[in-house]
Parts: C-alpha cells; structure tokens; sequence
C-alpha cells in the first residue's frame, strides 16, 4: 500500500462502512455527473482503519484532504484547454497522487478558476474519473468552486508603483482573474445553498487587524480586501450530519518590503478563521458575500483545509501565524507526518538546518538556499468534536513507490505535498 509508508499509527474506533451509501441528493451543481450507488464512497481505502469494535462507535469514517496541486497557468483559458485532453502528464500525476489517497473530500489549492466550472469538471472527469497508471479511478459526484481575488483589478495602485494595473495591483496577486483559484472535490453531498463565501470582506473591518496603514493610502485602506483567494464554509453532507469544510489559501507573507503587508495579511487571512469558529462574540465581526453576519455555530462540526502559508515555528510568518488556528481551543491538530519530509530535509540542507520544526511535519518542498527551506503549509485541521484517526503527509521516500510523483525540483507534480486525515462523523451514516 503506497499510504501505509507513510501514515501515522493512530488508534480510532470506526466501523468500516463498506455497502454504506450516504444519503444522496440531487446534484447541487451545474452538470455534475449522473449520481448513482456506484458514485457512494466506499468505506474502504486499503484496510488502514483499525476495523469494526461494536455498537458505541458507530459512525462514518471521513477522508478529508488538501493538496496544493500547481494546477495554474500562466494565462488565462489554459488550463481548460489542459484539462480538456485526457493527456496532460502534470494533471495525470496530479490525479494518480489523488487517486493513490482516495480522500472521500479534498480541496485543491491553485487551481485556475473558470467562470462556470469547466476547469474543475473537466480535471474531474477527465483525470481523476479514470484510472491512472493502475490506481482506482475516484467518482467525485459533488464539487464546490466560486470566483476568487487573485487577478481581478482593483483599480487602486496597491504596490504603489505609481501605475495601476497588473498582477500586483489585483485584490489578490494575480495575472488574470482567478489565476490561483480552488475547487473542492466530494463524494458526498454538498449543501450548495448554506454555503458561504468571504471574498469581499474588507480587511479593515476586522478589528485590530495588522494592515500596514502607513503602506496604503485612506481610500485603499478602505476598500482593500481581506482574503487574497477567497474564504469559504462549505457544509458537505454525511447522512445526516454536517462537516463544515473551511477553506483558503492566504498570501505568502513574502514578495513584500519592509512594511511586511503579505505577511500582516497572511496572519490576518488566517486569524478570520480562529476568529469565524470562536465564540459569537469573537466572530460578530464577520459577514459573508451576501451579508449575513456572524461565524459558525457553536457545535457544529468542521475542518480547516488549505495552504495556510505559515509554518508554526520556521519561515516568514508574521507573530503567530498559524499558530492561531493550532492553539484554538476549538481546533485539533492531528499532525499529520511524513517519512519523506525527513528525508528530504537532510538531504536538501541550507535552510533546513536551521529549522525549529520538526522536518517530519513538512508539506511544501521548497528553495533551500537561499530560505525558508521546507515548511508545514498545509494544514488538515478538524474540529474537537470530531475523532481524528489516521492521517498522512503523501511524501515518499527516495524509491518508494510514488516518489517519482513527489520528485524534485523541477516536481513532476508540486512543490506541495497531499495531506490527509481521516476522522469519525458520529452518526455520520
Ligand atoms: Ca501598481
Ligand atoms: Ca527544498
Ligand atoms: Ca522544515
């Protein structure tokens, strides 16, 4: 098993759904494929659960996944053209390290956005729906994608290069409007009318936000947005329960000059989600796209996913960072390891030898020398009333099977690595 190299021994009592079908509606977005008992998740990804222990522990087991993919282009319309072959060896491998995992939920970080969600269809139809050099193809009824900030023209010279236009003049950094975009993938049910998305929330309605107010002048303090892709709590059905998906994919906390705007907004894209699933009075604050006020409902269930940008203790975070989310008291962190990372590390140096992490914990492979070196970026992080079980950094080592997927610099995939985790929805038949 390509997983079990990997995974983390984890003990959680699960039953194993095998025959479970979730509860299947009807499906909530434009042309997805025809739904049927053969598209229901199978409980069985390999037979890593500790198996069956009795009445008590009923419940579905959920694999839930990030994974930043490099599925962007560098101008506008080519990915769907990418991903409109069946042939694209990026995506093919891309899919295959998808289908090697079979999370039954993963949000894809950059990821083009089309207008319509023809790039995400076609990625899901064409390369993920069909068996990559042997691995079992992964039926993804539902999926979830919506416009983002990256590329889209502010009008406003935000980089205050005295011209306006261009990636860095963009609500987010971007060549073209949803370059950097995300989709989310799932086998079961989306409730496409609770979602909720947070893209223009304006970043100085925060309250005691960080912006840098002596980098921007009056006007785009005023309009300046919060998130540089989007935010989005997307409720994914699982029989009769509901696992809040939240996701984002702030700015790097680089690209920047001394005022540090990237990583101030970084630090604040991340504090939105500590704050959206604090306490009410914490999260009053926030609105929604279509102005509902308010975070998430105390008790509900979620799980953070994305490529946070920050790393608990290496690289150019700005204060805390991710540790926001890692010390919420409504959030676990089931840490998810690698043997790979480890490897890597060592093997890499430069920068890597002045980490404070912990290599094993490293999801992004990056520049050595000069810095950051490696880095946790990716984060699969549920919510306390959830079981964590088993979870995973896909990152092989050296000769193991998939590591020609991993790879090196230039990556025949990313320079992100997938993450998993699996965890217990009681009730969640
Ligand atoms: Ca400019
Ligand atoms: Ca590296
Ligand atoms: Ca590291």
């Amino acid at each position: 098993m390509k997983i079990s190299s990997t995974a983390l021994s984890a003990s959680c009592l699960v039953v194993t759904l095998v025959g479970t079908t979730p509860a299947l509606a009807a499906p909530v977005v434009p042309a997805a494929a025809a739904v049927s008992p053969d598209a229901a998740p199978s409980a069985s990804h390999g037979g890593h659960d500790q198996g069956n222990h009795g009445p008590g522990h009923s419940g579905a087991r959920l694999r839930v996944a990030t994974y930043n993919a490099s599925l962007n282009r560098g101008t506008q319309g080519q990915l769907l053209k990418d991903l409109s072959t069946r042939d694209n060896q990026q995506a093919r491998n891309i899919a295959e390290v998808i289908q090697t995992n079979a999370p039954d939920v993963v949000l894809v970080n950059e990821f083009d956005y089309v207008p319509g969600g023809g790039a995400a269809r076609a990625f899901r139809d064409n390369y993920l729906g069909l068996s990559q050099r042997g691995e079992a193809a992964q039926k993804y009824p539902y999926y979830y994608t919506a416009p983002v900030n990256t590329g889209v023209p502010s009008g406003l010279d935000l980089d205050q290069n005295g011209t306006v236009g261009g990636a860095g003049d963009a609500w987010g950094f971007g060549q073209f409007p949803g370059q950097y975009g995300m989709v989310i993938f799932s086998k079961y049910p989306i409730a496409q009318d609770q979602v909720r998305t947070f893209q223009n929330f304006r970043w100085q309605d925060m309250p005691g936000n960080q912006m840098p107010t002596s980098f921007y002048t009056p006007e785009q303090q005023r309009k300046l947005r919060l998130s540089s892709k989007s935010h989005w709590d997307v409720p994914v059905r699982v029989g009769k329960q509901t696992v809040h998906v939240l996701a984002a994919h702030p700015t790097p906390p680089s690209f920047d000059g001394p005022e540090d705007r990237n990583g101030r907004r970084n630090h604040d894209e991340i504090r939105f989600w500590a704050d959206y699933v604090s306490s009410p009075p914490r999260a009053r604050y926030i609105y929604d796209d279509a102005g509902s006020r308010g975070g998430l409902t105390p008790g509900e269930r979620f799980v953070i996913l994305g490529d946070y940008n920050s790393d608990p203790h290496d690289g150019d975070s700005f204060q805390e960072g991710i540790n926001q989310l890692l010390d919420s008291p409504r959030v676990r962190d089931p840490r998810p390891a690698s043997t790979g990372a480890v490897e890597a590390a060592a093997l890499q140096g430069g920068a890597n030898r002045t980490h404070r992490s912990d290599p094993k914990y490293d999801t992004g492979d990056f520049s050595d020398n000069p810095a950051p070196g490696n880095l946790r970026t990716d984060y699969v992080l549920p919510s306390k009333n959830l079981q964590a079980c088993r979870s995973a950094v896909h990152w092989p080592r050296l000769g193991e099977p998939g590591s020609e997927l991993t790879g090196t610099d230039p990556f025949p995939t990313s320079d992100h690595r997938l993450v998993w985790l699996d965890v217990r929805v009681p009730g969640g038949q």
